[in-house]
């Protein structure tokens, strides 16, 4: 972990393969580069074995792309279809048992701080859903409320996506899923909120149809658990399997998220607008007669 793990040793640099060649003179390592500058470098992860149109591997290819210190990272991470991308990066990658992720991460930030001092090391959690609010629920919190100085990313695409489709604590109430027929009975996990009572110093959502505000995000998460405490990304990347988004309409999927997320409107978010307007509609047939008992006026 260090810019000596991306050299050539020396006399071998001519039998190296193309693709650690194009790494080591075309790589971001030890550079400040962007996502604007996309398509101009060797990026650390290119080739993935995930879903084509995943909005998930768009993500986790730009947040890599903003880590402050690619050559002095580490990734942690669990069961998950986002473990298939992150695990083919050039960066080291630690896999635990499902759920494990906020333990691991735990003493290994620790670990790193006592072998190198002062010399930024920085971790980074990238989980599913599943694996952050539901399997791994109990590390994650504990982690925030002790202040581990590491980042703890969800990729929330509401639904167990590896395992073909059961519904998660992220999942919106409502949903009907593949594995989860009935509908979900239950509201979404606020887990936004939760990271800011355990005490998170940063707390975030992004979406991957901004990639700038992704890369500015995702540095600053890093930024602050390095120096301060806890952070919290939490990225919604449409699932195009799970819920049946054409591949040429997961980013106008993206782009309707996002606007639900800046609107305020963010627990009502589905899949479509139309199935938005329904939910918030039977949301509020569902409170009506709970109003009108405690006297509140509806408008
Ligand atoms: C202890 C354990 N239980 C169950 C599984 C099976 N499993 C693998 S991935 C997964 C669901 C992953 O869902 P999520 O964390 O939301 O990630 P996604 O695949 O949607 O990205 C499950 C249940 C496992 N690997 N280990
Ligand atoms: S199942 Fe969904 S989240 Fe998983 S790789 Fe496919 S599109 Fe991406």
């Amino acid at each position: 972990m260090s810019l000596d793990y991306v050299k050539f040793s020396g006399g071998f640099e001519k039998f190296m393969p193309k693709e650690y060649r194009d790494m080591v003179e075309h790589g971001p390592f030890g550079k400040k580069i962007s996502v604007s500058q996309m398509g101009a470098f060797k990026e650390i992860l290119e080739e993935h074995p995930m879903c084509a149109g995943c909005a998930m591997t768009l993500f986790i290819r730009l947040a890599i792309i903003a880590f402050p210190n690619p050559e002095d990272t580490i990734t942690v991470g669990t069961a998950g279809c986002g473990r298939l991308a992150i695990s083919q990066a050039a960066i080291p990658f630690v896999y635990g048992n499902y759920g494990d992720q906020n333990g691991v991460a735990s003493g290994l930030s620790r670990g790193l701080r006592l072998r190198f001092g002062d010399k930024p090391k920085d971790v980074v959690v990238m989980a599913g859903d599943g694996g952050t609010a539901d399997i791994g629920f109990a590390q994650v919190l504990h982690s925030w409320f002790r202040k581990e100085r590491f980042t703890t990313i969800m990729l929330d695409n509401e639904v167990y996506g590896n395992t073909g489709g059961q519904e998660s604590g992220m999942t919106n109430r409502g949903a009907v899923l593949k594995m989860a027929p009935l509908g979900k009975k239950f509201e979404k996990m606020d887990m936004l909120q939760m990271a800011k009572v355990a005490g998170c110093a940063y707390v975030a959502t992004v979406v991957p149809n901004n990639p700038r505000r992704v890369e500015s995000v995702i540095k600053k998460a890093v930024l602050i658990a390095r120096e301060v405490g806890s952070t919290y990304i939490q990225a919604y990347t449409s699932c195009n399997i799970e819920y049946a988004i054409p591949t040429d309409k997961v980013m106008e999927d993206d782009d309707f998220r996002a606007m639900l997320i800046a609107s305020g409107l963010e627990p009502y978010r589905h899949s479509t607008p139309e199935k938005t307007r329904q939910f918030v509609e039977q949301d509020i047939a569902r409170w009506t007669p709970v109003f009108r008992a405690i006297g509140l006026k509806l408008n």
